[in-house]
């Protein structure tokens, strides 16, 4: 057989320059990392070719033996990885595996409370744009102005107002961790399910260096490439399985379902038809290494860089919403700095340091402009940046930030940063 290089040039052409621009760009993106070559290995093989729609010893294929041992691996790792009962390792992604609890647990035209996007929520809890909020009805929390943190007895006050039937926790921009058992009680007084996405702190939440929602809610659902450091996809997390006390019964027999039951049921054939086994193969070798003795020192440096560049963040007077970090991002409020978020993204991008624009709590621009950046230290700690790099990125964005439009700015910069890279090499490789 060809090699991709021999059998498509356009496309391995483009795969090398991204190589490249992976090795030499400072990858600030919080929701991005580098998966490990022996992930990339699993994910780019012969698994690729095989249906195996079922679960573990109840497919409707033949010849899934194979399959079926990377299935449970991957189960059993991840169970032990969270201390769960029970987990679904084929939601292709975050969105698929929400969109398999709102099956479990929704009707149509059930209300929602969800985090508020503008307030650092996600899209699928609850967004207009988004089927979560077509299809139920949306209703929202969000952070204080005053202190960019979440108040508690607020969100009690608004769930007993607006009665949901269920209640999602999880955001992509709150650099804050959460209170579990605040929100169960919340969710026991108006009889909701309790949802956590836990999608962008799973790694710090697997080593314990941040609070496991498993105990307190009935669901988690998860990605599995952010700080997780796994292939692209999604997982549905039970902390402790048996009957769901809020009475899910099956269609034919009435009988009350487990947990387990109602969502595996809901991932397949409820959303989704055959898993991708490539890619769990992938995840099982990802939490394979997340189970390893340094994956908890690299969380716990991906803690220590974000606080680092904070505080330093804060030193060249940036305000940070919330006033700093507990895990892995930091979202900064621009406003004072005199430029928008999308000027900031697109100088910082030519300057070869790639951020994401954001809305800031209580925004005054669109999502199109924003007023704030995102900055996570997740994909810059694997590289192994320190405190010390950390500070240096800080300082960098801000030269960016102070001239714009400069491009002699720009060019200075970005030699930098290929001189910070070259100490941290990436990849040699395109394809595995
Ligand atoms: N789009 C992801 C993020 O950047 O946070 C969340 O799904």
């Amino acid at each position: 057989m060809k090699s991709l290089k021999q059998q498509d040039p356009a496309i391995f052409e483009q795969l090398e320059k991204e190589t490249n621009r992976q090795n030499f760009n400072l990858e600030l993106i919080a929701s991005e990392n580098f998966a490990s070559k022996a992930v990339m290995q699993a994910a780019g093989s012969v698994l690729t070719n095989k249906y195996a729609e079922g679960y573990p010893g109840k497919r409707y294929y033949g010849g899934c033996e194979y399959a079926d041992v990377v299935e449970d691996i991957a189960r059993d790792r991840a169970k032990k990885l969270f201390n769960a009962d029970w987990v679904n390792v084929q939601p292709h992604s975050g969105a698929t595996a929400n969109a398999a609890v709102y099956l479990a647990f929704m009707k149509p035209g059930d209300t929602l409370l969800g985090f508020d996007l503008s307030h650092g929520g996600h899209l699928t809890h609850g967004s207009h744009v988004n089927f979560s909020g077509i299809y139920f009805k949306p209703e929202f929390y969000g952070v204080e102005k005053e202190t960019g943190r979440l108040d508690y007895n607020k969100i009690r006050e608004k769930a007993k107002a607006v009665n949901p039937k269920m209640i999602s926790i999880g955001a992509s921009a709150y650099s804050r961790d959460y209170d579990y058992e605040a929100f169960r009680s919340i969710a026991d007084e108006v009889g909701a399910f309790l949802w956590m996405d836990m999608a962008h702190t799973a790694g710090l939440i697997a080593v314990g260096n941040l609070k496991n929602p498993l105990p307190h809610a009935h669901v988690v659902t998860t990605t599995t490439h952010k700080t997780l450091r796994g292939p692209r996809g999604g997982m549905i997390l039970v902390g402790k399985d048996g009957e769901n006390e809020l009475g899910v019964v099956a269609p034919k027999s009435g009988r009350v379902k487990n947990w387990s039951e109602v969502l595996d049921s809901a991932v397949f054939p409820g959303t989704q038809g055959g898993p991708l086994m490539h890619i769990i193969a992938a995840k099982a070798v990802s939490y394979g290494e997340a189970l390893q003795e340094d994956f908890k020192e690299y969380q716990t440096q991906v803690q220590k860089n974000a606080k680092a560049m904070s505080a330093q963040f804060v030193e060249m007077g940036y305000e940070i919403v919330s006033g700093g970090t507990d895990n892995h991002l930091i979202l900064i409020d621009l406003r004072n700095k005199g430029v928008t978020g999308k000027i900031a993204e697109e100088a910082l991008g030519k300057a070869a340091i790639t951020v994401n624009k954001n809305m800031v709590p209580f925004d005054t621009e669109s999502p199109f402009v924003t007023s704030g950046i995102r900055i996570g230290s997740p994909a810059m700690t694997t590289r192994g940046f320190g405190e010390a790099e950390f500070k240096q990125v800080a300082k960098l964005v801000d030269k960016v930030i102070q001239s714009p439009n400069d491009e002699s700015v720009h060019n200075s910069v970005a030699k930098e940063v290929e001189a910070l890279c070259e100490n941290f090499p990436l990849y040699d490789f395109a394809t595995v």
